[in-house]
């Protein structure tokens, strides 16, 4: 989007920029604004557990802002969810738009999206703020979807408004170690045992 635009929205962003540092892949308020191009996201990198995203879209007539950044889930880890913890729109009732797809590209563009070229993507609103949003990304309409957690990978992410807004969105993507297989037969034996104990 054009450059005085964005600076001008900045003092909003500024109001989410206490998040901490250790937990923040980007921060647009310190950071610039995420990509536009889903040929070239914005490359991030995972920090531990929990990776906030903190962006502000701001959709002017003709002129939408688009956010597209990449990150990579490393072996043995496991992007198990993604929680919305700020999402404030002007107008309120604004439905914000968020995709996800394997690669480090966006395979599909803006001008003409196809579904089935992204595992998942969801419209979210103000309700869904402090909600983990993967499972309903997971069921948008004619995507590939998948259960559960995503596994090691690149992946991409394309978020935007869907109408003229001013969003500000703080992602939280948590990324958790992928349990042992001889783990989760402790976890079942453990239960087992419990159940045996009550009877
Ligand atoms: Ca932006
Ligand atoms: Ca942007």
């Amino acid at each position: 989007m054009k450059y005085l635009t964005y600076l001008a929205a900045l003092s909003c962003t500024c109001v989410f920029a206490s998040s901490a540092a250790a937990d923040l892949m980007w921060n647009e308020a310190f950071d610039g604004d995420l990509s536009e191009d889903y040929l070239n996201p914005t490359q991030l990198e995972i920090k531990g557990v929990n990776n906030h995203v903190i962006f502000t879209t701001i959709d002017l007539q003709g002129d939408p802002d688009r956010e597209y950044f990449t990150f990579t889930i490393a072996e043995g880890y496991e992007l198990s969810s993604v929680i919305l913890d700020v999402f404030d729109t002007t107008p309120e009732f604004n439905l914000g738009f968020i995709a996800i797809a394997s690669g480090s590209q966006f395979p599909t563009p803006p001008s003409a999206p196809d579904p089935g070229a992204m595992l998942g993507y969801a419209l979210v609103g103000t309700t869904d703020a402090g909600n983990d949003i993967l499972p309903l990304m997971a069921e948008g309409a004619g995507s590939q979807g998948f259960v559960g957690p995503l596994g090691a990978g690149d992946y991409s992410i394309w978020a935007q408004e869907t109408s003229i807004a001013v969003d500000q969105w703080d992602l939280n993507f948590v990324v958790t170690e992928v349990p042992a297989p001889g783990a989760l037969a402790l976890v079942g034996l453990g239960g087992m045992i419990l159940r045996r104990r009550r009877g």
